[in-house]
């Protein structure tokens, strides 16, 4: 008789977008770049698969909600990768969610945030977060991706 596999699947990787993040590649694209957040989901999609892994992608221009998807992600994900937008600067309740998860946090932005206004230099996600990837544009959440997968590759 065949033995039973023990084989489990990772729980997906939550990426999870914050406010005006659906305006990607439609305004500003000389700060932001020209790839539109539907392609970034695409691109983190196929960039999952080569590691064997599968993403939840998310983009919500409310904080509440930002933080129902990081409680969701408590049970459902491996882990998370995050693009606060704005609400970086701003919010220790998406900081106090991401505290209460015990899986790696990626906090990602497409500019470097330390090269831009003063408002924008300092991000509350950051105390929270495993490791920061910035300025990189797009290209910044398949670098997550790859940080996520060596991490829970690691761990398991
Ligand atoms: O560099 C990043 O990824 C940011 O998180 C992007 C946020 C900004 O508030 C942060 O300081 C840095 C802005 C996202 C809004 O994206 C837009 C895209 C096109 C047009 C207007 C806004």
């Amino acid at each position: 008789m065949a033995k039973k596999s023990k084989q489990t699947k990772t729980l997906p990787i939550y990426i999870l977008n914050g406010p005006n993040l659906n305006l990607l590649g439609v305004r500003e694209p000389e700060v932001y770049g020209t790839t539109t957040l539907p392609q970034i989901e695409k691109m983190c999609a196929d960039q999952a698969r080569r590691h064997g892994l599968s993403i939840v992608f998310r983009q919500s221009n409310r904080e509440g909600e930002i933080v129902d998807h990081l409680q969701e992600a408590r049970t459902g994900a491996s882990s998370v990768i995050i693009n606060p937008a704005g609400y970086g600067h701003t919010s220790i309740a998406i900081l106090d969610a991401i505290q209460a998860l015990a899986i790696p946090v990626i906090e990602v932005h497409l500019s470097n945030i330390h090269r831009r206004e003063p408002y924008r230099n300092h991000s509350y996600v950051s105390k929270g977060a495993t490791g920061i990837v910035m300025g990189l544009g797009a290209q910044g959440y398949l670098r997550a991706v790859d940080a996520v997968a060596e991490i829970l590759k690691v761990s398991k």
